[in-house]
């Protein structure tokens, strides 16, 4: 087992990585800009490294920065989180070469999932369902036009390098094509310096399933059951929640099976998370794979009764996985707490946090870095807690998540939490008859 693990990251998932690591007997070091001297991360860990200045260019996203901590403290692994340097395969390469674990899958697992076509590529080779589009990238236009005729509209373009809804693009009909394309290649150019295009039909009001993944070094990879996403707003994710209300046992099963598929196909190694999308009439498709530990990951945890990071680090360090799948034995529901102003478009609002009453009781947990007097910085995710709940049924979990928002005392600063008061109320919300455009209707009080 590691001895001791720098955490390349900040904020809860830091602090929630630190928690294992204690309970592991695992010694721990917290890296951190200038922002964050204040931070629980960098009071809870064993030691802490200055990496920079606020920029998270000059700090949590600066592999020479994140090595120099590395070799000073004598860290023999690296835990990226999510987000930053999580699914960067060049500083999985780096951790490699100066002979410390990177605790997730290995440079060539990272990139080819990290390029889309290439991702679905291989999923068509492991007999994963995916939606019909493009054989690899688009050549040009004209050829574009084409299959689009082909597959029939309404299709989208989406970027190669893209992923998680940026430089993606719908078209509904063949005079629009052309316009679309321009704006999709000039946008993949621009955000990720490669304007590689590819189409897919359009799935019209899907939901978003995915599905938990783990995988030995001996190749054996189970499923963890799924987490159904499909709350958001422009691509960000608002509440996860387990068993999705959309599956059935026979869905579940062939989607667990699929999502096996997938991480068998590449030898997976480490915690990772299949998407998929499922249309109304309960077909999927695998939309993209995640290499790394998500922020939904206590869903998971709770209705299974396991901790995936203990899970993710033992198997870094070359445990042996059992074979068996995991089926939900509870039902869960995350709320993801901003600071953003519900009531104006979701727009940031950090600042210091003047009262906090964290929500607690039974059935309740709440991952959080924030406490009364500390101060929300600007310059990274608004994301500041996690409120998830357990229960025996979906309806007792909406009751109980209702009883939480409720305790929760957070003043200072505009939050989310109005937002997820109301989606607690809202019929369709309940009934659990929602897809990926239910936000784009819902008027916040
Ligand atoms: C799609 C789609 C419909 N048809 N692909 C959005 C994020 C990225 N992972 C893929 N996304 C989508 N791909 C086809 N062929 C609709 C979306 C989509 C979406 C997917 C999941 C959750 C929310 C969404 C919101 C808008 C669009």
């Amino acid at each position: 087992m590691f001895k001791k693990i720098l955490i390349a990251n900040r904020g809860e998932i830091a602090l929630r990585i630190i928690r294992t690591c204690k309970e592991m007997g695992i010694k721990t070091v917290a890296v951190y800009s200038t922002a964050d001297k204040e931070s629980l991360h960098v009071r809870f860990a064993d030691e802490a490294v200055c990496i920079g200045p606020p920029s998270s260019t000059d700090s949590y996203l600066s592999i020479p920065k994140i090595m120099a901590a590395v070799e000073i403290t004598n860290a023999d692994a690296v835990h990226p989180g999510y987000g930053f340097l999580a699914e960067n395969a060049n500083f999985a390469e780096v951790c490699t070469q100066y002979g410390v674990k990177f605790i997730g899958p290995t440079p060539k697992m990272i990139q080819s999932m990290g390029d889309k076509i290439t991702a679905k590529e291989t999923m068509i080779k492991a007999g994963v369902p995916v939606v019909p589009g493009s054989d690899g990238l688009l050549k040009n236009l004209k050829s574009g036009l084409a299959l689009a005729k082909k597959i029939g509209y309404p299709i989208i373009l989406k970027a190669t390098a893209g992923g998680g809804g940026k430089g993606m693009r719908i078209v509904r009909h063949a005079d629009e094509f052309a316009e679309q394309w321009e704006k999709a290649k000039i946008e993949a150019k621009a955000s990720f310096t490669n304007d590689g295009i590819y189409v897919e039909k359009f799935i019209e009001e899907p939901r978003h399933v995915e599905f938990q993944i783990i995988g030995d070094q001996y190749g054996t990879v189970v499923h963890m059951s799924e987490r159904d996403c499909t709350i958001q707003r422009r691509h960000q994710k608002l509440l996860e929640e387990c068993p999705s209300p959309f599956l059935t046992k026979k869905l579940r099963d062939e989607m667990g099976k699929a999502s096996i598929k997938a991480g068998q196909s590449i030898n997976y190694e480490g915690v990772g998370t299949v998407e998929f999308l499922v249309d109304k009439h309960k077909k999927f498709y695998f939309m993209e794979m995640n290499t790394r530990i998500q922020v939904e990951h206590p869903v998971t945890e709770e209705v299974l009764g396991i901790d995936l990071i203990k899970e993710q680090i033992k198997v870094a360090a070359g445990a042996k996985l059992s074979g068996t799948n995991f089926l939900p034995k509870m039902v869960s529901m995350e709320c993801r707490i901003n600071a953003e102003d519900p009531h104006h478009d979701f727009r940031p609002n950090p600042g210091y946090i003047t009262a906090f009453h964290s929500p607690k009781g039974f059935g309740v947990r709440v991952d959080t870095h924030v406490y009364a007097g500390y101060s929300v910085p600007p310059f990274y995710d608004s994301m500041i807690a996690k409120v998830i709940c357990k229960a025996k049924t979906r309806e007792e979990c909406i009751t109980r998540m209702q009883r939480a928002l409720s305790e929760f005392i957070l003043e200072g600063i505009k939050t989310t939490l109005p937002f997820h008061q109301q989606l607690m109320k809202d019929a369709s919300f309940r009934a659990g008859n929602f897809n990926t455009s239910f936000i784009e209707t819902f008027k916040i009080e």
